[in-house]
């Protein structure tokens, strides 16, 4: 059943503006990232994915692009872009491009031109409605990123619509000479040997605007088939779809393999848990029993038929050690354990950069410190309708998008080895001890731990394909699983809590030897109907 290359893949997501600075302008880039992929084959990752390098205005960090066949200046050139995927090659490692169609930059030609007259073809690349009698909006559909999701062309007199910011205006995808436009761009970037796409808020684009729909809309799956058959389909690549509003059920239409939709999507079920009333800006504390039963879900209805991405951070997101481990005296255990409760179940690993020297949220003591437009936009709008500024800066200290954002942690230098000057966003403070330097002379590092759950993926077909079955579903602070086919077993136990707490196991596996495979404390060799778990402690286990 498992037979493409990715279903054992292990992914690194770069941010290419906050990974690596070459040339000392304060912003990462493509040569950055060169001289670091020795770095990540070392780590043992076969895939990138590229947050995007086109070029941009930079409104939103590059997903806002303004030319899908060039690369951004400040990123490098194209001849740089073949570089690294030669490179990258060399190291057995493929690129994942972020594809962003739901929407260009307000720069992009296709809108230079919509924009020009009422009557220029391109008009209907983008979605245009006439004012109401009064001149209001048509409708009071509000953006992602704050705001009315409708600004007014003052010179045509007509509103266009952007889910995200105002300079993101949306693709019609209505209109199928937008198909072919963004099919044969593709397949450009398909023929320069790429290793598949990451499609970018993809399930916006079947969109209903008039009824409101955005999320899910009819038109998305005969749309994805199209787009499939036009460009990655049967080309075997890895192509990877952002949902955020995917439920299993949704999941299996874009996963399940006769369907010829995607590889697999990315859920969001287990990050949203902690925003209150679906607000991330009414964080709420963490809860162990929702998250299991959140993850457990997905492992077991996507057992036959579609495919888990498992990922605990991204570059909107912020750091897992922060939302679900322990900062303080716990950082190095807490991020081991995470990292073990991820790796070990079925999917295909996604790791963002820096979580695997465990990487921790930033708190920047004023927002202008901040740089990221969502947390600016709601910054600004929710404080001017009167939610305190205190609020509001502790819950961008939560959930900021800007967590992730930070400059990547290199070494002990001034600024963290990143770039020799003041990068675009300021380093996390904490950067003289959390750094790749320091990670990577310490053998108990958290970085060598993500290496050995890459090499243990390799080497155990069962942490792939095997099935997935819950234990101690019922447990408050541990999560339990085993991995097992018809002829091994896997264990696997993580103590979520800074507490030692005590399991009462059940009786076929009570009396079991263990031989371990990866731990964060001493190895349990044999199990009794009593296991005391340590702080943060985990471990994995063949069990003999
Ligand atoms: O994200 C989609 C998206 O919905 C997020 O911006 C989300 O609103 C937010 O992170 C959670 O509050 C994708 C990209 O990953 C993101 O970086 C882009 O800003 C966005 O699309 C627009 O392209
Ligand atoms: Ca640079």
């Amino acid at each position: 059943m498992l037979t493409n290359w990715w279903h054992d893949a292990v992914v690194y997501q770069i941010y290419p503006r906050s990974f690596c600075d070459s040339n000392n302008d304060g912003i990462g880039d493509l040569q950055g990232i060169i001289s670091k992929l020795d770095y990540l084959q070392n780590l043992g990752i076969n895939v990138i994915w590229l947050s995007p390098v086109y070029r941009s205005p930079m409104d939103d960090n590059g997903y806002d692009i303004s030319d899908y066949q060039d690369i951004a200046p400040e990123f490098g050139t194209m001849a740089d872009m073949q570089q690294l995927l030669d490179e990258a090659k060399y190291r057995g490692i493929r690129i994942i491009m972020d594809l962003v169609v739901n929407h260009t930059s307000d720069e992009h030609p296709w809108f230079v031109a919509a924009q020009s007259s009422i009557d220029n073809p391109y008009r209907d690349y983008y979605v245009w409605r006439k004012p109401n009698a009064d001149g209001t909006p048509p409708d009071d559909q509000g953006s992602l990123f704050g705001g009315s999701a409708w600004q007014y062309d003052e010179q045509l007199g007509e509103y266009y619509y952007h889910l995200f910011s105002k300079r993101q205006p949306d693709l019609n995808w209505e209109n199928p000479a937008v198909h072919q436009a963004v099919f044969d761009m593709m397949n450009w970037w398909i023929d320069k040997g790429i290793g598949g796409f990451r499609l970018d808020v993809i399930d916006l684009i079947g969109k209903e605007v008039d009824k409101g729909i955005t999320g899910n809309g009819p038109n998305l799956h005969p749309l994805l088939q199209k787009m499939s058959q036009s460009t990655f389909g049967n080309k075997s690549l890895l192509t990877v779809g952002e949902t955020w509003g995917a439920t299993p059920e949704i999941a299996k239409l874009f996963s399940a393999e006769q369907r010829n939709e995607l590889s697999m999507v990315f859920q969001f079920e287990h990050i949203t848990l902690t925003w209150g009333n679906g607000d991330k800006w009414q964080p709420i504390d963490f809860n162990l029993p929702a998250l299991k039963q959140v993850l457990t879900k997905w492992q077991v209805e996507l057992e036959n038929e579609g495919w888990n991405s498992l990922f605990w951070n991204n570059h909107d997101l912020p750091r897992i050690v922060s939302k679900y481990g322990d900062e303080g005296q716990y950082r190095v255990k807490s991020a081991k354990m995470l990292a073990t409760t991820l790796h070990f179940m079925k999917g295909t690993p996604y790791i963002y950069q820096g979580e695997e020297i465990g990487m921790i949220n930033v708190a920047f003591d004023s927002i202008d410190d901040y740089r990221d437009i969502e947390t600016l936009n709601f910054y600004h709008e929710r404080t001017a309708n009167g939610v305190s500024e205190e609020t509001m800066l502790a819950a961008v200290h939560e959930n900021s998008r800007d967590n992730a954002r930070t400059p990547m942690q290199w070494d002990s230098s001034d600024y963290a080895g990143f770039s020799t000057s003041q990068p675009w966003i300021k380093v996390n403070p904490n950067y003289p001890e959390i750094n790749v330097d320091a990670a990577l002379h310490d053998t108990q590092s958290i970085f060598y731990h993500y290496q050995r759950l890459i090499e243990l993926r390799r080497a155990f077909p069962l942490i792939v394909g095997g099935r997935f079955v819950p234990l101690l579903e019922q447990h408050e602070q541990v999560f339990a699983y085993i991995r097992e086919d018809d002829h091994q077993q896997i264990v696997v136990m993580n103590n979520f809590s800074d507490q030692t707490v005590e399991i009462i196991l059940p009786d076929a596996l009570a009396h079991c030897g263990l031989e371990t495979l990866i731990n964060n404390y001493e190895p349990h060799v044999q199990f009794t109907n009593k296991l005391l778990l340590q702080p943060y402690e985990s471990f994995a286990a063949l069990i003999v």
